[in-house]
C-alpha cells in the first residue's frame, strides 16, 4: 500500500484498524462481549449509554444483519456509516 498520510485515508484505516483489534474467531467477527468491548472503549463519546449491558445488547441485534451472533466487518460498517449519517445531521449537513 502507498503512503497513507490523509486526514481522511487515516480515518479509513482506524476504522479498519478498530475492527481487526477486537475481532475474534475463525471468521475474525466480532462476539457480543468483543463488540461491547468496541463500543465502550471505542464509540462512547458518539453513542449514548454504552455501559448499559441492555443498550449494547439492542445495537448488537440491530447491527447483526444475518443472525449469526457475530457482527462481521460489513455488518461493522452499517453502524459506522449509521454513526457518521447521525453526525452529519448533527452538524447540520
Ligand atoms: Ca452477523
Amino acid at each position: 500500500m502507498s503512503q497513507v498520510d490523509t486526514e481522511l485515508e487515516k480515518g479509513l484505516l482506524a476504522i479498519l484498524c478498530t475492527f481487526h483489534k477486537y475481532a475474534q474467531g475463525k471468521m475474525g467477527d466480532l462476539h457480543q462481549a468483543a463488540f461491547q468491548s468496541l463500543l465502550r472503549s471505542e464509540l462512547c463519546h458518539l453513542l449514548t449509554d454504552t455501559e448499559q449491558q441492555e443498550t449494547v445488547r439492542m445495537v448488537f441485534i440491530n447491527y447483526d444483519a444475518d443472525r449469526n451472533q457475530n457482527i462481521s466487518f460489513d455488518e461493522y460498517v452499517n453502524l459506522i456509516a449509521y454513526i457518521l449519517r447521525k453526525l452529519c445531521v448533527k452538524h447540520g449537513n
